[in-house]
């Protein structure tokens, strides 16, 4: 069965709009995407790092929860991943967000991602696909983050030229 899913992007290492593009494309070899807008975005922890850009997909797929994790990884990983440090640069990042209604709680997983409340630059790209998103009974759109946001949109269009 077909379960609504979304993936966080981020990158701000290397050529990070190639690096996102193709990983829009392998995502696309696993069901359904439509992309957010793409952003830049301050640095979440260390500030001496690059900004980063950061996008969401929403990928409509028929994998289990832990298989798309292996594919995501196996992205990661293809795009020459570096990590450096917690909180790091890195050249891909690929978060699952959101597995349909899934509350997912494993020692490879925690789904939802416990970020995506209190991270603008994953927030508003996930509106940008669903307006009316809900977590835990709470609209996304009404959070008090979003009052403020740090990040810029770089591009509407599509950006990954799928
Ligand atoms: N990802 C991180 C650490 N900090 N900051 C922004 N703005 N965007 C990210 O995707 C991000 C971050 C590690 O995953
Ligand atoms: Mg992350
Ligand atoms: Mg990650």
């Amino acid at each position: 069965m077909s379960i609504v899913t979304y993936i966080g992007l981020g990158s701000n290492l290397g050529d990070s709009l190639q690096i996102m593009a193709e990983a829009v494309h392998k995502l696309a070899a696993l069901g359904a995407v439509k992309t957010s807008k793409l952003y830049q975005s301050p640095p979440m922890g260390p500030q001496d790092q690059p900004n980063y850009l950061n996008a969401v997909v929403q990928l409509t797929t028929d994998l289990a929860p832990l298989a798309l994790l292996d594919e995501l990884q196996r992205f990661e990983q293809e795009s020459g991943r570096v990590r450096l440090r917690h909180w790091g640069e890195r050249t891909l990042d690929l978060d699952l967000l959101i597995y349909g209604q899934e509350q997912i709680q494993n020692e490879r997983l925690t789904v939802p991602h416990a970020g995506v409340m209190e991270r603008d630059f994953v927030l508003i790209p996930l509106l940008d696909l669903d307006a009316g998103l809900q977590l835990k009974g709470q609209l996304l759109k009404d959070l008090p983050i979003l009052e403020h946001p740090a990040l810029d949109v770089l591009a509407t269009g599509n950006w990954a030229k799928i």
